[in-house]
């Protein structure tokens, strides 16, 4: 059986890695990355691609997505008050612009730069409702790693984490269910796709009590389950959830990559990438889940040998999911 330890490991390498494979041909159609790939081994072993501006993307660096994501797990270890202005500072700091971040939360953290003491408020800078782009629940998998074990500090962490930058309710909803599905991977070796989709239901019948609209993530998690009945590959999915930056198309295709392939890691960070859109994040978030059940072991060597980074090496990685694991693995 999997270690929690192994698992703490996986999830953290796991969304790491999805992000830099994915990086290289985000927002790539299927046909286009097809036609220009073979494989995610291939994909890792190209040097650099060009980029849509400025200098070319060097393939082995991670995006926003991973960098938000250490900033996260580096608050809950290091910020007991778990203050949500804290987080966004945190972000602030780490901001480059380089590693494509979303134009809302760019916008935010400027506007931070500018107005630290407005920081509540900066969250609709761009969209009046809040964004409900996925840059909050690709960054959330340390929350499910840390409260596996206690479901309201789970949701309340979620959210507390997701409110600086997207404030949309579907935002919330997404991180909801991503840190979930990260946590229920994290307790569990046994597999069946209702031991994630009856609590992923319940998560989202928490906002429903609130009378939030869930239609759309309920709608989802629906048509996932029949996907996974019909046994659809991903591909097809894909057509049906969407594979977009909004968060009620990304988090359920990533959940589906998951779930359509529990048994191996590499197999869902292939189909989370040749489906096209959004890959690094889908990637990366279906890597994250995955990584949990599966644990460190499941991820091939030779993929992690192609991230190109410093300070954040995938051993000083390993070690952040190391102080994790010591500090809530027991919880
Ligand atoms: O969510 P966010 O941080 O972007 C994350 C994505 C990932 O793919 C990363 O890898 C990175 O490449 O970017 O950034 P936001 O700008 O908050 O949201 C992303 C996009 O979602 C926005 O640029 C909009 O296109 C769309 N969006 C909205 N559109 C209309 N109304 C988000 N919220 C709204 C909205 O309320
Ligand atoms: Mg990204
Ligand atoms: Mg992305």
């Amino acid at each position: 059986m999997t270690s929690s330890h192994d698992k703490f490991r996986g999830c953290i390498l796991g969304a790491v890695l999805g992000d830099v494979a994915g990086a290289v041909v985000e927002a790539e159609s299927p046909g286009f990355i097809a036609k220009t790939f073979a494989s995610v081994g291939d994909i890792l072993a190209t040097d650099t691609v060009p980029e849509f501006q400025g200098p070319p993307w060097q393939v082995g660096r991670f995006t926003d997505d991973t960098q938000m994501m250490l900033c996260v797990a580096e608050w809950l270890l290091e910020d007991d008050s778990h203050s949500p202005e804290i987080l966004l500072s945190r972000f602030a700091r780490a901001y480059e612009p380089w590693r494509r971040y979303g134009t809302g939360t760019e916008a935010i953290f400027r506007a931070y730069s500018q107005h630290p003491r407005a920081w509540r408020e900066l969250s609709t800078v761009m969209f009046s409702a809040g964004s409900y782009g996925n840059g909050s629940a690709m960054r959330v998998a340390p929350v499910g790693l840390a409260y596996a074990n206690d479901l309201r500090a789970l949701i309340s962490l979620a959210m507390e984490s997701s409110r600086t930058t997207h404030s949309h309710s579907n935002a919330y909803q997404a991180c909801v269910l991503q840190s979930l599905a990260v946590a229920i991977a994290t307790k569990t070796s046994a597999f069946s796709p209702d031991m994630f989709l009856s609590p992923l239901r319940a998560g989202l019948a928490h906002f429903a009590d609130l009378l939030q609209d869930t239609t759309r993530f309920a709608c989802a998690l629906d048509i996932v389950e029949q996907g996974l009945r019909a046994g659809l590959p991903c591909i097809e999915m894909a057509s049906m959830l969407g594979t977009g930056v909004a968060a009620y198309e990304s988090v359920p295709m990533a959940l589906y990559c998951f779930l359509r392939h529990p048994e191996s890691y590499e197999r869902v960070i292939h189909e989370a990438i040749f489906i096209g859109g959004d890959t690094d994040t889908i990637a990366s978030m279906a890597g994250a889940i995955s990584g949990a059940f599966l644990g460190r072991q499941a991820i091939p060597a030779q993929w992690l040998g192609a991230i190109r980074e410093q300070p954040y090496s995938p051993s000083a990685i390993e070690a952040l999911a190391d102080r994790l694991w010591a500090k809530f693995g027991s919880k």
